[in-house]
């Protein structure tokens, strides 16, 4: 067993399944714990704690004694008990994100009769495993999971895994704030730019040509700080640590290997609120799963990571060397860092640092049959046929005053109805890192798309994504229903069709029905859309192998469309799975009702 101090291969895996036999329950976190219960349970106690991140501690809260959590390996088809006792003076809840299980035992507070876990109790969670893949739990009360409580769930498959490894790895990211959660929110709800240290040179500029009397000239709509949102927010939170398996980028997380050997990793993303760009240069991965669900392999340089989703791939690194796994915050305010190498305590080289992506207009332009009338504070009427020849007559000549400098990252693809050739003595020389349009430009990643890929390499895209086996109910969806993302980020408000959580309808579906959801993400922020208790079918083109996901990342400005079977009945919490967004309202309740119901 040399690999088992850091890592588990498949081998001891199933070794390890083996040896429980038919109680089958075993938790192993590397390096930390291995239990096997011989009673079919296991006991995860939730506590405050203190963890220690790159030599700096600071508060958090651990469920079965670390953070992450135990990794819960599992087999398909066990039943399984767990008992969580709550050693908090708060309520607390476990919710098992992705699972397929009776509405009461997703440990969501508020749905499907679940209560908080109260101070001192002990609640018995215990459901059969109908599925197989990589999942994971995390505390559906308060801000808990930012605090450290998240963990992987591993299920092996009953029988035969397509996916062949030697060695498998859980990679969980996330991010700690060693601020109180609470804090976090209050602050963003007194300023929504309280975190964002990125602002936009663009705001500036226009303010400057305004104050220097252009103003009249200029098509003052355009600039963001008249939408109340601010361009560069592709992230409203930062300041944070960014975790590998509980470790910072210092204390370099290691995954073992030996040189020719296929390694699966297993990717989640237990962040609270960030989304992350993942890559390991000089290291092509396979995607073979995305959200627990087999895909038909598909091989990437990198992929976009929505809050709460997860990929498993298969590297195969054959030199005897480091690796290093790179996943960067997509506000780039920092990074999460692993190695993969043939030995602990040896680094790769860090990568380059990729720049900030700037959304644009383009970015707001792209939804179609978008309900502009629900962006608060934005001046609708200039958005669809946005008036970019009312720039043309900008006299750029008389702008002596104008600062250059304060033009550094400009984006210019905003702006393509201007004409540049109009712009006598304007020195194009002095605006460093001035993008004329080009999207994808090493000095500035233009749009959501565009997470600075270098040319040729290839970037996992949701159309990449195709069921392993044939979907089972090829229906045409019978309706459609309509999820506009909304928000008013002045106030730090997330709503979902513009009402706070429980304040609107819910969304009620009969079961057996297979319906369009339709997301239509109206705000200038990607939001990952997760809902409980069932698998949705992303609509990217596959026909009758859509893959199937908890979580969908819908980019800013544009519409996503997903089916789904509802063939679980129950009342399930569907959100926003960025915390603070959730917290401030961004979720309903998607009601499935027995047909008897309705009669
Ligand atoms: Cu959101």
């Amino acid at each position: 067993m040399h690999t088992a101090r850091r890592g588990l291969s498949r081998r001891d895996a199933l070794k390890l399944a083996g040896a429980a036999g038919l109680a089958g329950i075993i938790t192993v976190y590397p390096g930390r714990r291995v239990f096997a219960a011989a009673d079919q349970s296991l006991n995860l106690a939730v506590e405050r704690t203190r963890i220690t991140i790159d030599g700096e501690t600071s508060s958090a809260i651990s469920i079965g004694g670390s953070i992450p959590a135990p990794t819960l390996r599992w087999r398909e088809g066990q039943e399984v008990v767990i008992y969580v006792t709550n050693r908090l003076d708060e309520g607390t809840s476990i919710h098992w994100h992705g699972l397929l299980l009776q509405g009461v035992m997703d440990g969501a507070p508020g749905f499907n009769g679940f209560v908080p876990i109260g101070p001192g109790e002990t609640y018995t969670y215990r459901f059969k495993l109908r599925q197989a893949g990589t999942y994971w739990y995390h505390s559906h009360s308060a801000s808990q999971e930012q605090e450290g409580m998240y963990g992987a769930i591993v299920i092996e498959p009953a029988g035969r895994d397509p996916v062949r490894a030697d060695r498998d790895y859980v990679v969980l990211l996330s991010d700690h704030t060693p601020e109180d959660p609470e804090n976090v929110l209050r602050k963003l709800k007194v300023s929504e730019g309280y975190y964002n240290n990125n602002k936009r040179t663009l705001i500036d500029f226009f303010r400057d040509a305004r104050r220097d009397g252009l103003g009249a000239t200029i098509n003052d709509r355009l600039a963001w700080g008249e939408m109340r949102m601010d361009a560069t927010d592709l992230a409203d939170v930062t300041g944070y640590q960014f975790l590998v398996n509980g470790k910072g980028p210092r204390d370099n997380w290691t995954a073992v290997f030996n040189p020719g050997e296929r390694v699966r990793l297993r990717i989640i993303n237990g962040s609270a609120m960030s989304i992350f760009d993942v890559r390991i240069p000089g290291l092509p991965m396979t995607v073979v799963s995305a959200d627990g669900q087999n895909v038909v392999p598909v091989k990437v340089d990198e992929f976009r990571f929505g809050v709460g989703e997860t990929y498993d791939v298969i590297v195969m690194p054959t030199e005897d060397k480091p690796f290093t796994f790179f996943a960067e915050s997509i506000d780039r305010t920092g990074f999460a860092r692993a190695t993969i190498a043939t030995r602990e305590g040896v680094e790769g080289d860090i990568p380059e640092r990729r720049p900030r992506a700037i959304l644009t207009m383009a970015d707001m332009a792209m939804a179609p049959g978008m309900d502009h009338g629900s962006m608060a504070g934005m001046d609708h009427s200039s958005m669809p046929g946005m008036d970019h020849s009312a720039m043309q007559g900008m006299n750029h000549g008389n702008m002596p005053g104008m600062d250059h400098g304060a033009m550094q990252g400009m984006d210019h693809s905003a702006m393509q109805g201007m004409d540049h050739g109009n712009m006598p003595g304007m020195d194009q020389g002095s605006m460093p890192g001035m993008n004329q349009g080009k999207a994808g430009s090493k000095d500035q990643a233009v749009g959501w798309g565009d997470a600075g890929t270098p040319p040729g390499a290839k970037a996992l895209s949701y159309a990449d994504l195709k069921a392993l086996s044939k979907a089972k109910d090829l229906r045409e969806p019978s309706h459609e229903i309509e999820v506009q993302l909304t928000g008013m980020m002045s106030r730090y408000i997330w709503t979902l069709n513009g009402e706070k959580f429980d304040e609107g309808a819910p969304i009620r579906v009969a079961y057996g029905d297979r319906v369009r959801i339709r997301f239509v993400n109206t705000t200038m922020m990607a939001h990952p859309m997760h809902l409980h208790g069932m698998f949705v079918e992303i609509e990217n083109g596959q026909t009758d192998r859509m893959p199937k996901k908890h979580v969908v990342l819908v980019p800013p400005g544009q519409v996503t469309t997903v089916q789904l079977t509802a063939d679980e009945p129950g009342e399930w919490p569907f959100h926003c799975h960025l915390l603070y967004h959730m917290a401030s309202g961004m979720m309903t309740r998607f009601i499935v009702e027995p047909r008897t119901a309705s009669l």
